[in-house]
């Protein structure tokens, strides 16, 4: 394209849909046209980027019209409108596991596999944060030597819930302050018919369980992993866990590689890939923490040390904020990728 292309944000209201235009703005992302939608409860507020005010406007299939670059924050609403953006011309970048696994469909993390986008039909999927956040830490030592084996728990923030999930941790916490009650609705997730505290609590449940008593968030890892690594036979056994931390999510990551991959060979691989850094000193009590990442890009790894029995085993701990490379920032990578590559 000979000319700047013309971007349209869906769910600009939400977590990822605002944190899409703090990134438009910190990284001067080049754009002729900007049209902000949301759904009919949001249309008519107005947002301002880049020193000009936009009005919220509700998506219907015909705002996608004369827009090259559809940025989907998430949600079930993709599965409807994403065709319609694409049939009208747009690429949609899209955030919602809708159409992940679909063959037709890149699953891209741009510093992991940005070939993979060359093959899109219209539609390039966002991985689940979870799965961005612990492959940006694995590459690296993939590179080295494969990993066939993964098992991984997150810790992962409430603000992966929406906002109104951290509304919920604020409320029950000042609740408890108060010794009042407080009755949860949002977690583990708003559509199910049991919910539980979070504050000076943890919940072992992430999205709704499948047949298999794994979660389907656990089971994004699994199959996103397999695709964006293109090998189907990386054995992955994942635990996901909601934690009061408001944002950032964290995991604890054991992996075991074909042969031993040395802790130095480790940090060094890490340190020199981008978008990954070290922070891993235990004499200085230095390793990362949501507090460190929330707001930065970097996904940061410490803790990093040798399994005590199996000598090509690995612990890592991992912490990055999920709604910027987790989710905002990685599409917009893609969407960076493809201008800069003339792939749009
Ligand atoms: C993260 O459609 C919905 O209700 C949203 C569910 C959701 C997803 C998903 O499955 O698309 C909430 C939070 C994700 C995700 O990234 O997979």
């Amino acid at each position: 394209m000979n000319r700047l292309p013309n971007v349209a944000i869906l769910g600009a209201t939400g977590a990822v849909g605002q944190e899409f235009i703090r990134l438009i703005e910190e990284r001067k992302f080049p754009f002729a046209g900007l049209k902000l939608l949301a759904s009919s409860r949001s249309a008519g507020k107005k947002i301002t980027v880049c020193g000009k005010e936009y009005t919220v406007e509700e998506a219907k299939p015909e705002s996608f019209e004369h827009v090259d670059i559809a940025l989907f924050a998430g949600g079930s609403i993709s599965k409807t409108l994403a065709p319609e953006a694409v049939k009208r011309g747009a690429v949609v970048i899209d955030n919602s596991s809708t159409f992940r696994m679909d063959p037709d469909v890149p699953l891209v993390v741009p510093e992991i596999n940005p070939e993979d986008i060359r093959m899109h039909h219209g539609i390039i999927a966002n991985p689940n944060c979870s799965t961005i956040i612990m492959l940006m830490a694995l590459k690296p030592i993939h590179d080295i030597s494969p990993i066939r084996r993964i098992v991984v728990s997150t810790y992962q923030a409430v603000s992966g819930a929406g906002k109104e999930g951290i509304d919920e941790l604020y409320g029950e916490t000042a609740a408890e302050a108060r010794g009042e009650a407080y009755e949860p609705r949002i977690l583990p997730s708003a559509s199910l018919a049991k919910h539980y505290p979070i504050a000076y609590n943890l919940i072992p449940q992430i999205d709704v369980f499948l047949d298999t008593d794994y979660t389907k968030e656990e089971m994004k890892m699994v199959n996103e992993t397999h695709k964006i690594f293109h090998d189907d036979s990386i054995g992955i056994t994942p635990t996901a866990v909601r934690v009061p931390v408001v944002r950032s999510h964290a995991e604890s990551i054991y992996i075991e590689t074909e042969a031993p991959v040395s802790v130095e060979e480790a940090k060094k691989a890490i340190e020199a890939f981008p978008g990954a850094a070290v922070e891993d000193n235990p004499q200085e009590q230095e390793y990362p923490m949501p507090l460190d990442t929330s707001n930065k890009n970097d996904v940061l790894v410490g803790r990093i040390r040798k399994d005590l029995v199996v000598p090509n085993g690995l612990n890592l701990w991992v912490c990055g904020d999920q709604i910027r490379k987790g989710a905002a920032l990685n599409a917009l990578q893609i969407a960076e990728y493809m201008i800069h590559n003339e792939l749009i």
